[in-house]
């Protein structure tokens, strides 16, 4: 069987013998060093349970990466035997395969990430829509159900916690997947590069994610964890096993940011088209260049306190611990210096998208260009300065909320200025209205309802009745959906036929957009409405007394029908990658270097080098030209 020999098959079984050859390490070295391998005290055994289980995990997940054949060329220069730089195909095997298997070619990297990413929203979206369905009513019903007991061993409200805090981890992995299949599809193309700068290293970023994303589902099958997505200590200290997979799993999807990120900001900065100066790019580029320098610089932070949740658990160190001498509040300061500026990491790229569409489907220059491409920047400087108006309420000192709610609210002068250019693009244009195009409007109207229920938490006063109700978690959905759900969507649609040579349906394109925009709206709303009537959020029930019984519901209805969009969205891209209608040519009369080259895109992108000599958005003004893809003298060079 041919699948065997694909690196993603070998890096399971990999993963398995390793995790097994971890466990048994970690006992050996416990019997060698005397100390025992249980005991009749239960929590001292869960303990040394957890100290052998976690061992065996961490040696599979490297186990994986060695199966997979991510580290082979590395092993190799070590040992000072040659690499080859040859990144064509092995044509004796079938093309799909190399979407399984190690390859460095960015296109293929882009793939994978891409659909790594919906599979990791698939499972997110499912978490939501079984704690939804408890949430439609008050009583707790559906999660009592004996089957997940005998599934699970555990049900009830500790069910609801573990799917709540699941649900909201495995979607933010699945973001940063997209981001990184946006940036790393996208990036070289529209530079005029014909690779990522360091091709090993971005087949590594991808390929940790696997065994990291395997670990983080596998916390539902260890007693789960009931601490939310952001792991607060004390409670994440004395949560089951399943905390453990949580933060060993995210901590390898964050490794793979920061390694993703250096990528991208030496490929923008080094590796751009003649005549492309950093004003002429793609605007796509300057959001995800912003991007890498947030994922190369914050997410240490992140890591660094999951690490010291870890060892507090596993060797008795007390670093947040309060009965302990430790500091719970300074977990919250380092869980956010990362946190705030990630969320600026998920929707900075599909801002960029946005900009990116508007212009070719409005037919109208991007307003305001080099504007657009700052604020980028000023959004990530300024995302660094706020992280506190997450802790209004933790107890850290009243006077330091006060800075922190007037750098928060200063955001909304970069983010204007990307939305008076979005406004004045499509002003009076003759918009083509299809499906990316569709998904773009949505997305600045969605995301508009994101910014605009951004002030009243950032504004202690309000912030004091607001914070942990169901607002924050309808703003939140706002600027998610606006920021990277939708706009992900629109990128998936425009490129589809660059990345398959096919096309999506259309038809099918515009029911998901309806469905998923009302459904959107009826969801996200109506949370913000309970939030400001007092439902708090993470709770399992609510008091039928209270009259939320009927606006839950709908809640739930809007939430199924998201869901089934994106699960028509799923059919849709199946279906059409094998049998859409074949899509030649410039789909879109787009301007940019990529959409000039056949589809699918050729192997090595630009064989040929080509040369800017325009602006990138003077659609419709005369005489304008961006890229010259034929300029004299120029003959095919080696990739
Ligand atoms: C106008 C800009 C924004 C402002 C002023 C703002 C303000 C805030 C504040 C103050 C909170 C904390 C509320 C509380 O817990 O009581 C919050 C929560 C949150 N915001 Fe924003 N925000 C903005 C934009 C964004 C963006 C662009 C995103 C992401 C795409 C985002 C994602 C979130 C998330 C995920 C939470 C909930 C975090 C949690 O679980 O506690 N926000 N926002
Ligand atoms: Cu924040």
């Amino acid at each position: 069987m041919r699948f065997f020999s694909t690196s993603f098959f070998r890096g399971l079984i990999a993963q398995i013998a390793g995790t097994v050859l971890g466990m048994g390490l970690v006992m050996a070295l416990r019997v060698i060093l005397g100390l025992p391998l249980s005991s009749a005290v239960e929590a001292e055994d869960a303990h040394i349970r957890e100290i052998i289980v976690v061992g065996g995990v961490l040696v599979g997940a490297i186990a994986f990466l060695i199966g997979a054949g991510v580290f082979t060329d590395w092993f190799k220069w070590a040992r000072g035997e040659e690499t080859s730089d040859d990144h064509t195909p092995d044509p004796s095997k079938p093309n799909w395969m190399r979407y399984f298997s190690v390859d460095f070619d960015h296109k293929v990297i882009g793939v994978q990430y891409g659909v790594t990413s919906l599979l990791l929203l698939l499972f997110g979206g499912t978490f939501a829509m079984l704690f939804r369905i408890e949430l439609s009513g008050s009583g707790i019903t559906f999660l009592n159900s004996e089957i997940f007991k005998v599934l699970l061993g555990y049900d009830g409200p500790h069910l609801y916690n573990t799917l709540m805090s699941l649900h909201g981890i495995v979607m933010i992995a699945g973001i940063l997947l997209g981001v990184g299949a946006m940036s790393n599809y996208l990036v070289p193309m529209l530079i005029g590069a014909n690779d990522m700068a360091f091709p090993r290293l971005n087949a590594f970023a991808f390929w940790i994610n696997v065994p990291g994303a395997a670990i983080l589902l596998s916390s539902l099958f260890f007693g789960g964890f009931d601490t939310g997505w952001v792991g607060y200590p004390p409670l994440s200290l004395r949560a089951p096993l399943g905390m453990q997979m949580f933060l060993i799993g995210v901590y390898l999807v964050g490794l793979s940011s920061i390694a993703g990120s250096i990528n991208v900001i030496v490929t923008t900065l080094t590796m751009r088209a003649k005549g492309m100066s950093l004003f002429r790019m793609p605007i796509f580029c300057w959001a995800a260049l912003a991007t890498a320098l947030l994922q190369f610089s914050a997410t240490q932070l992140i890591g660094l306190s999951f690490q010291l949740v870890m060892l507090e658990r596993l060797m008795g160190m007390s670093f947040f611990d309060s009965l302990q001498g430790g500091d719970p509040v300074l977990y919250q300061h380092l869980f956010w210096f990362y946190s705030h500026p990630a969320v600026y990491v998920f929707i900075l790229p599909g801002l960029g998208v946005i900009s990116e569409l508007l212009p070719v489907f409005g037919r109208k220059p991007l307003y305001g260009y080099r504007w657009v491409a700052l604020s980028s920047f000023g959004i990530a400087v300024v995302s660094f300065f706020v992280w506190a108006h997450h802790m209004f309420v933790s107890g850290m000192s009243p006077f330091l909320r006060i800075p922190f709610m007037y750098s928060t609210l200063l955001v909304a002068v970069p983010t204007g200025v990307k939305f008076f250019s979005w406004a004045a693009t499509v002003w009076q244009g003759k918009t083509i209205f299809k499906t990316p195009m569709l998904f773009a409007l949505g997305a600045v109207v969605i995301f508009l309802l994101g910014g605009v229920t951004g002030p009243p938490l950032a504004t202690i006063a309000t912030d004091l009745h607001l914070h942990d109700t169901w607002f924050v978690v309808g703003h939140f959905h706002d600027t998610m959906f606006g920021g990277f759900i939708f706009p992900f969507v629109a990128a998936i649609f425009y490129w589809f036929p660059k990345m398959t040579g096919r096309m999506y349906n259309e038809k099918q394109g515009k029911i998901q957009f309806w469905l998923m925009f009302i459904g959107f709206m009826l969801m996200s709303n109506l949370q913000l409405v309970l939030g400001l009537l007092g439902m708090r959020r993470r709770v399992v029930d609510f008091d039928a007394a209270l009259g939320f019984d009927t606006m839950q519901l709908f809640v739930t209805i809007g939430g199924f029908m998201v869901f089934f969009g994106m699960l028509l969205f799923a059919y849709n891209i199946i279906r059409s990658w094998t049998k859409g209608e074949v899509a030649e040519g410039n789909v879109w009369d787009s301007r940019s270097p990529e959409w000039q080259k056949p589809n699918p895109m050729p192997l090595h992108n630009y064989e040929q080098p080509f040369e800017v000599v325009g602006e990138p958005y003077d659609y419709g003004l005369p005489n304008s030209q961006y890229v010259n893809m034929n300029p004299a003298g120029s003959s095919p060079s080696a990739h």
